[in-house]
This record gives C-alpha cells, sequence and structure tokens, in this order.
C-alpha cells in the first residue's frame, strides 16, 4: 500500500508526462478559378465564421495566397480537409485545402 506522499509523486510525474495533443492548421490555398462566393459559403459551412470572418479570410487568401481557417487536433482537422475538397470537387471547383501542424 503506498503512502499519501508516494501517490502525490507518481501523479505529479504522471502529470508531467502527459502532453496536450498537437494541434493543426487547416489553411485554405488560392487558385484562380473557385469564385469567392463560394470560398465564403465554405468557411461559414465548415468552419463557423460568420459572413464577415469569412469574407476577411476569403480576401486575406486571395491576396495572400493561404490563410488560416481553424486550429484542430489531428482527427478533427484531417475530416474538415476531406470534406472541403469533397464538397469543392463536387461542385467542379479546384480549391485546395491543407493542414500543418502548430
Ligand atoms: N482567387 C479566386 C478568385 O479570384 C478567389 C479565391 C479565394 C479562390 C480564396 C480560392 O482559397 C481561395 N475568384
Amino acid at each position: 500500500m503506498a503512502t499519501q506522499h508516494q501517490e502525490d509523486t507518481l501523479l505529479a510525474v504522471r502529470e508531467s508526462k502527459v502532453k496536450p495533443p498537437p494541434l493543426y492548421q487547416v489553411v485554405l490555398l488560392n487558385d484562380d478559378y473557385t469564385p469567392m462566393e463560394f470560398v465564403v459559403a465554405v468557411l461559414q459551412r465548415f468552419f463557423a465564421k460568420s459572413r464577415e470572418q469569412a469574407t476577411q479570410i476569403m480576401l486575406k487568401v486571395h491576396r495572400e495566397g493561404m490563410g488560416v481557417c481553424g486550429v484542430y487536433p489531428k482527427d478533427i482537422a484531417t475530416a474538415k480537409v476531406e470534406q472541403v475538397v469533397s464538397y469543392a470537387r463536387q461542385h467542379q471547383h479546384p480549391l485546395q485545402c491543407t493542414m500543418e501542424e502548430n
């Protein structure tokens, strides 16, 4: 049977070893063909942005080549990328979406 001190020490060691999960930025890339309105709709639908926020992000991507849509744990980021690319292809747009570890 461990003493209270031994239990506290074990818990402290365990706590110091548990790292928060790595986070990934989901990034949209610019292209010359996807309509601006479609990109705004994607940001509202898949990243829960307001119309105003979505417009700002879309314009940043349009002017600077890329922009961050959101930051998520790996599985969520992977799902977002797949959903966006699939939705864009369904509408015959070449929109590119990728993820980067923070
Ligand atoms: N550059 C596109 C246009 O002029 C608009 C656009 C913005 C496309 C953002 C992709 O991720 C993108 N129609």
